[in-house]
């Protein structure tokens, strides 16, 4: 095939335009829907990211992903100059209009998918597996034929509840076709021993063919999966950022990055801004009104601190409590929450290191006694730094020049401020 881009040894497929765009959260339309211009911005650092293929719906699913999709290809073509090339590829059914509808619109790539599971072919499309590779075989040999330049991939849906006897009948006759072969776990039941298991089976029997997987959320294995699923020879993986997707979503793209930077498979990251993942978490979530969710293994949650005894610990050394670099993921900041549970170390930090007072250990010690008494009673009407000033005052501390910058955030126990675990709602 002519198309020229050599795959690096793991190539993010990102879907947030697409599969991200099935979450329920953006189901409360006017509310949470991409407006084009979320869409733009959404694009654009997924590309300054370092993100090849980029997942859009088939225009033919709505006049409005139609009319988006000529503005994201002529920002894709501005930036391509820069930032090189990024492929926009369309999720469509294996069914001549949905294809049509992608070749006209210009797409780079088409990523074909239909039913091979019992319950799809009863309930989904109606037709059997040999009606399935008719339809499928017919279509791409036909866009081979017409549309040599175009990246194609064909996906049988539900192929983990698909037994693998029935995929192979169906793929033998795919694999020649297509540049890659797509195993959805649409409804998200697998394992990582299965993963490990199925892609070992299809490397075997079809060696020439790189892999493409998808795994949902529901058992809380997408990431699990997905880094199997590498570790066995998958080279595509399709993520969203936040992990946003039907249900409870799909592998979040930078917590992939993240655990293969983990996992040392430093090739795998080579070639995306890596620094660039809090950032993109940061912009999706608002984009739903929403701050980082707490379970996103990017998050500033992960450094922040609310135990007296951790937060004590991470003033004497970080690496306490914090064993990621995710400084290199570019949460760069670190949250010590003060509040009721805070411990003098907190405190003689706060007042000492950040406001300028000069204090002992002793002092740190009364004062957190005073300030543990007092902070139920005052908050919320006053913000648990503001109660431990005061009380800094009424102790009637001498201030000091600062002995170091401070490079602590102190978030406010109780007072949720950006970034907190908490859920903002517009
Ligand atoms: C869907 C199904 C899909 C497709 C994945 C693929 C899935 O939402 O239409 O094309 O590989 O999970 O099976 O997202
Ligand atoms: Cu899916």
């Amino acid at each position: 095939m002519t198309l020229e881009y050599t795959p690096r040894s793991v190539e993010i497929v990102d879907s947030t335009l697409r599969e991200g765009q099935q979450s329920p959260l953006l189901h409360d339309y006017k509310k949470y829907a991409f407006s084009l211009q979320d869409k733009l911005e959404i694009l654009r650092a997924l590309i300054l990211y370092g993100v090849k293929f980029i997942e859009l719906f088939a225009p033919i699913v709505s006049p409005k992903e139609a009319e988006d999709f000529q503005a994201l290809h002529a920002l894709r073509d501005e930036l391509a100059p820069q930032h090189g090339q990024a492929f926009l590829v369309a999720h469509v059914r294996a069914h001549p209009a949905d294809v049509e509808s992608a070749l006209q619109a210009g797409f780079d790539g088409l990523h074909l998918y239909m039913g091979t599971s019992p319950q799809s072919q009863r309930y989904n499309h109606g037709k059997d597996l040999d009606a399935v590779t008719r339809q499928a075989r017919h279509l791409l040999e036909d866009l081979r034929r017409h549309h040599p330049n175009v990246w194609l991939r064909f996906s049988g849906e539900d192929a983990f509840r698909t037994p693998m006897e029935d995929l192979f009948r169906v793929y033998d006759e795919i694999a020649p076709l297509v540049h890659r072969l797509g195993i959805p776990d649409t409804v998200g039941i697998a394992t990582p021993n299965l993963v490990a298991q199925r892609i070992a089976a299809f490397r075997e029997r079809y060696p020439e063919t790189p892999l493409e997987v998808h795994f949902h959320d529901d058992r809380g294995f997408a990431l699990p999966n997905a880094l199997a699923a590498i570790r066995g020879g998958a080279q595509y993986v399709d993520t969203t950022i936040l992990g946003l997707g039907e249900r409870s979503g799909i592998t979040s793209t930078t917590a992939l990055l993240f655990n293969l930077f983990l996992e040392e498979a430093y090739e795998a990251v080579l070639g995306y801004q890596i620094h660039l993942s809090y950032p993109l978490n940061v912009l999706v979530a608002d984009k739903l009104h929403m701050l980082v969710p707490f379970k996103e293994p990017v998050s500033l949650t992960n450094r922040t601190h609310t135990a007296g005894v951790h937060q004590g610990a991470v003033l004497r050394h970080a690496s306490t409590y914090e064993a990621t670099p995710l400084a290199l993921f570019g949460v760069n900041t670190r949250d010590i929450l003060l509040g009721p549970l805070s411990g003098w170390n907190l405190v003689r930090y706060f007042l000492g290191e950040i406001h300028g007072f000069a204090l002992d250990r002793e002092t740190a010690r009364e004062l957190a006694q005073r300030f543990k008494a007092e902070v139920y009673q005052r908050i919320p009407e006053e913000s648990p730094s503001k109660v431990l000033l005061s009380l800094a005052h009424e102790m009637g501390l001498p201030k000091q020049p600062p002995a170091s910058q401070a490079s602590f955030q102190v978030h406010e126990y109780l007072h949720p401020q950006p970034h907190t675990a908490a859920r903002v709602r517009g």
